[in-house]
């Protein structure tokens, strides 16, 4: 064992002293003499650091000298802060919080500008505490093609669009017929629907009807939300829900190629258990998990445009709902039993294979779109549930089951035909082979491979771009519900732990290469993409610029003067911004006048943002350069208020002030 880390030792050293000698000959010369001394000052520095030969390979394939960009870009939902996170790799460094749902001062997102998509449903300040879990990436063809994301709030059943020009929140939806989700987002694979899945059933609606009435009057939902990509809009009068029995649904997934036109949802409790254990009824925790089998819904949801679209629907709060009997009747809805609360479902790239993870069963399990679909055409079903629902027979939709480990939740795929899933309770990635499908490994058949060490408990895991059609394969990211020991510890609520796994040498085990800590939420699930399919402004494209419709406001707004004109009991102030004032630098308003103030950014330079903050008034921009943002308040509180920029934009930047009078 010391010997062959000896030997590690030594290939590493030889690389190093091969980049040495490369940069040297770049740079002309031994001149340098931090260069050709870096073999032995590396080498000192993995001995003092007590640096293991994986150790200093995991750097070497992480490390990125400043400057150098990262090749891929995780987006990853922020859990509980209700964001969503930008992140390189394989560098694991935090790029951007795009703020979602919840107000973020630096972005200026929540504090006063107008057309703020959170303000859409709660004016001012009265957020609510979102719960994000799943973004997905826009996608064309089955790739992600780098224009949206999208992420839905499971607390408040809400879905959000992001869009990737500018990486700005343009729209907030609240569900109008359920209020809670967990499956969503995902997308269909040219975006045609975003879809929202619910978790817990409840009347539909938003009315009451008391827990007795809970199989007859509570219900699940699924909702497919129609994307505008021209207007990067969701389409309220174009999108529909169709009615779910009261399991509680899940996971969900797109099909995609050979599966594309459905849409694939976990369910568990088919127990409809009620809770109430202060009642002497059995706890959720038990009461959800005693059948063997739960169902797997499959929907077809071309099919379901066709009802739409024939006038079979009822609208409840005036949005269009396929009720539960037309779905089971007309071949929109259909189960096929799976082993005992699972919980994620995901697609394999050419679409023909549906895996589910067990969680409480040891299993992944593979069902088979050909199958699936020979066994509808046949009417091979073992009965209906209690809904009307026809059940598929178990045997006529599985392809194969691989038994993986403890705990199976996710699965992603690479591009060598290996599949990745999470195993919870093993804290582990079990990698295993697919068998037959047009990603098939090298063993040609369903079965375990290897696994490696996760720390610890592993939720969803993100393979690079590994749920499209076509996977990368090279990186994988394990998002860690616990991290226990691996931090400095900062007090009882401890960060979650990502971590990037190497997939690249199938023929070896998998490494584990870095540690991210992320002290801001759960991350439950993330897509990586390529960072070349970005097409991100660097500036906005004109002067005078609403970032909220991505359309030039007023070509008035492209330069000029600060003007102020009085309208009755209106002020109106148009303020445009270039280093380092603001103009006009005194604004006087009386008590009681209505503010509408303008703010145009005339820098046409990379990252000079300014931004405003005035004191006492819950005002917050950030105006990036091009960008017009507008204000609307009402100065009812007398005094002298100092507003400044709040970026360092220039060595004046203090000097970027002003006062707003607010006079009896
Ligand atoms: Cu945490 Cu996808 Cu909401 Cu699994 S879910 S872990
Ligand atoms: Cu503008 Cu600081």
């Amino acid at each position: 064992m010391l010997k062959s880390n000896w030997i590690r030792y030594t290939i590493v050293a030889g690389i190093l002293l091969l980049f040495a000698v490369m940069l040297m000959l770049m740079r002309g010369g031994g001149k340098n003499a931090m260069v050709s001394g870096l073999p032995n000052e590396a080498m000192e520095i993995a001995r003092s650091r007590e640096l293991s030969p994986d150790d200093v390979y995991a750097a070497l394939a992480t490390y990125m000298p400043t400057g150098r960009p990262d090749e891929y870009l995780m987006f990853a939902s922020g859990g509980h802060s209700g964001q969503l996170l930008v992140i390189g790799v394989p560098s694991m460094r935090l790029l951007k919080t795009v703020a979602v749902f919840t107000p973020e001062p630096w972005q200026g997102y929540g504090y006063g500008v107008m057309e703020n998509p959170l303000q859409e449903k709660y004016p001012d300040s009265a957020y609510p505490p979102a719960d994000t879990h799943h973004p997905a990436l826009s996608e064309t063809n089955g790739e992600y093609d780098g224009e949206f994301a999208f992420i839905g709030d499971k607390t408040n059943g809400r879905v959000a669009v992001v869009d990737l020009r500018d990486f700005e929140t343009k729209q907030i939806l609240s569900n109008p017929v359920i209020n809670n989700n967990h499956g969503a987002a995902f997308v269909t694979p040219n975006t045609e629907y975003v879809v929202e899945v619910s978790q817990y059933g409840v009347p539909l609606g938003n009315k009451y009807v008391p827990i007795e009435k809970y199989k007859e009057e509570y219900r699940g939902l699924v909702t497919f939300w129609k994307f505008d990509r021209k207007k990067g809009r969701l389409i309220p009068d174009q999108s529909f829900s169709i009615e779910l029995p009261p399991y509680w649904q899940d996971l969900a997934d797109c099909g995609k190629l050979a599966s594309d036109g459905w849409v694939f949802i976990n369910s568990f409790n088919t127990e409809l258990a009620t809770g109430g254990m202060e009642k002497g009824n059995p706890p959720f925790e038990a009461g959800t998990a005693e059948n063997d089998m739960d169902y797997m819904h499959l929907i077809n949801w071309k099919k379901a445009e066709e009802l739409i679209s024939s006038g079979k629907f009822q609208k409840i709060n005036n949005f269009r709902v396929i009720s539960l009997k037309d779905a089971s009747e007309s071949g929109v809805l259909y189960f096929a039993p799976e082993p005992k609360s699972p919980h994620g479902v995901d697609i394999c790239p050419c679409g023909e294979h549906i895996v589910v993870g067990g969680k409480l069963d040891p299993h992944v399990t593979i069902f088979g779109m050909s199958k699936i679909k020979q066994a509808i055409e046949a009417k091979d079903f073992e009965g209906k549930d209690v809904y009307g629902v026809p059940i598929l027979k178990f045997d006529a939709a599985k392809v194969a089951q691989v038994e993986v480990g403890l705990g199976p939740l996710h699965t992603q795929f690479d591009d060598q035909g290996y599949a990745y899933t999470s195993l919870f309770l093993d804290s582990a990635v079990a990698r295993w082979s697919m068998g037959d499908c047009k990603f098939k490994a090298p063993e040609g058949d369903w079965k375990m491979i290897s696994k490696i060490q996760t720390h610890y408990n592993i939720g969803h895991l993100a393979a690079v771009e590994g749920d499209t059609v076509k996977p990368s394969g090279k990186m994988l990211v394990a998002l860690n519900k616990w991290s226990m020991d691996r931090f400095t510890n900062v007090g009882p609520l401890l960060p979650q732990n990502l971590q990037l796994i190497d997939i690249n040498n199938t023929g070896e085990s998998m490494r584990l290469l870095y540690d991210m800590p992320l002290g801001v939420g759960e991350p439950h699930y993330a897509q990586i993409m390529k960072a070349e399919r970005l097409k991100a402004f660097e500036v906005y494209p004109e002067i005078g610029w609403n970032a909220h419709t991505q359309t030039q406001v007023d070509p008035k707004f492209a330069g000029g003067k600060g003007t102020v004109v009085v309208k009755g009991n209106t002020v109106e102030i148009y303020t445009p911004l270039i280093r380092s004032h603001f103009d006009p630098e005194h604004i006087e308003v009386k008590k009681g006048q209505k503010v509408i103030w303008k703010l145009t950014n005339l820098e046409r330079t990379r990252d000079t943002t300014h931004g405003l903050t005035v004191a006492g008034y819950r005002i917050g921009a950030s105006i990036e350069p091009g960008e017009t943002v507008t204000f609307e308040f009402v100065a009812d509180k007398e005094g002298v208020y100092p507003f400044y920029c709040s970026e360092f934009c220039s060595a004046l930047h203090l000097e970027m002030m002003g006062y707003l009078f607010v006079k009896p």
